[in-house]
């Protein structure tokens, strides 16, 4: 292989069981998102618009979706004879075999497709976050730093600071301590879990580590980095970040997208986000359509009222029915006369007539918790709900 300067090896193969229903046959970042996209899309398209043009993906947990998703990385232009895109999956070796048993145990069971590169730096992603980072730019502090490792870390709201890893930092952006998700956090500084290793460090801390059990980067190889007192510093981002791992935050990243001027932006040309589209008809708005505030998909048909909502491609909206500030992944149908509010239905449903979802105080689906969370109803791929029902 012709030696790389940087790879990235994107971590795609946790549950993400905190998307519920959302994520029971499909990994989390094979999820819809956005009326186009699939989670992955993001950290793929940052790869490949900083000029990283080979990047290992981790998968284990549903990776059938993410597999075909992906295919061999046209869509990226991540085909390619050396480098491009490389699915890993756990594999049968002579003297072992095991399943990703942590983040960092993912990567040390695949050193030897990072050797076949011999890197300078690896790159280290999660497969789960809405973003647009350019990690080049973030190479550049890497080097001028002379770090070992770089953690990207944004500030997030102190009441929210223990689900992360979290940093604090000398005047010079050296970490001087890190905390993975600390029950009583000191500073709002986040790890945003994105990581560049002098692959030198990591390779030895991988092999030192590599009998910890469940061995993760969070919980036990930036620890050791640091009891090590290796240079570790905190690059700061400042842009749009998102980690989609609960409902109530992919809800709301989604309707982000529908505001006027929205925070994060799809339609910035000089940072496409690549996705593999099928090629589907035009959309089609009837007679009585409305369509307001909303992102309809490709190919889908509107013969209803679509408000504050992203509907994906392929989807149906029959006359009559309402949908507001809800979530409609691709292909799934809605009869006539239904009424959707605050829900997330996934791909491939079928609903029949005058069906209610989450809709009013009394809705029965708020009793369920296994449905109704985050104030939202939600609504497994390829469910069908016969017409009548109330959800
Ligand atoms: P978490 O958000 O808890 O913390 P984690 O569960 O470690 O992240 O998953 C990171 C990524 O690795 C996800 O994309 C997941 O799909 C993938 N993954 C998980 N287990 C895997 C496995 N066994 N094999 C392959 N892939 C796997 C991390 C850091 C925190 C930081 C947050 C930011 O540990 O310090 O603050 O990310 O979101
Ligand atoms: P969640 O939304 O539940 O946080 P994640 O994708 O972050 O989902 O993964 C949940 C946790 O389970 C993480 O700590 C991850 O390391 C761990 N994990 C995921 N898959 C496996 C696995 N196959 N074996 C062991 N641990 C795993």
């Amino acid at each position: 292989m012709i030696r790389k300067e940087m790879i990235a090896m994107l971590l795609a193969g946790g549950q993400g069981s905190r998307l519920g229903v959302l994520t029971a046959n499909v990994a989390k970042p094979a999820v819809a998102f956005g009326g186009k996209y699939r989670i992955i899309d993001f950290p793929l398209s940052n790869c490949i618009n900083s000029g990283i043009d080979t990047v290992g993906v981790l998968t284990q947990y549903q990776p059938l979706r993410l597999n075909t998703h992906i295919g061999i990385g046209i869509p990226w232009d991540l085909d390619r004879n050396n480098g491009g895109v490389t699915i890993l999956s756990p594999y049968e070796k002579s003297d072992s075999s095991e399943w990703y048993t942590g983040t960092a145990n993912a990567i040390y069971q695949n050193l030897s497709y990072i050797e076949s590169y011999n890197p300078e730096y690896v790159l280290i992603l999660s497969g789960d976050h809405i973003y647009k980072m350019d990690y080049e730019v973030m190479l550049d502090f890497h080097k001028e730093n002379n770090a070992d490792v770089t953690i990207a870390t944004m500030p997030v709201p102190i009441e929210e600071a223990s689900r992360f890893g979290i940093v604090i930092t000398d005047d010079d952006k050296r970490i001087v301590e890190f905390e993975e998700k600390p029950e009583h956090p000191r500073s709002n500084l986040a790890s945003m879990g994105i990581y560049i290793f002098s692959w030198k460090v990591l390779k030895e801390a991988l092999l030192v580590m590599k009998d910890q059990s469940n061995c993760d980067f969070g919980k036990h190889i930036i620890p050791y980095c640091h009891e090590n007192k290796q240079r570790i510093f905190a690059y700061e981002y400042n842009g749009y970040w998102k980690d989609v791992g609960t409902l109530g935050s992919y809800w709301e990243a989604n309707m982000e997208l529908v505001d006027l001027i929205p925070e994060f932006n799809l339609y910035e040309e000089y940072w496409k986000i690549y996705t593999k589209t099928d090629n589907v008809e035009p959309q089609y708005l009837s007679v009585d359509a409305v369509a307001e505030k909303s992102i309809i998909g490709e190919g889908t048909e509107v013969y209803g009222e679509v408000y504050n909502s992203v509907i994906g491609a392929g989807v149906v909206i029959g006359r009559g029915t309402v949908v507001r500030d809800s979530i409609i992944m691709k292909d799934t149908i809605l009869g006539e006369n239904c009424k959707v509010d605050k829900a997330i239905i996934a791909e491939n449903c079928e609903v029949g007539d005058e069906v209610e979802i989450g809709v009013g105080e009394e809705a029965p689906s708020k009793l369920n918790e296994k449905i109704y969370a985050f104030g939202l109803a939600t609504i497994g791929e390829c469910s069908y709900i016969p017409s009548k029902v109330k959800i």
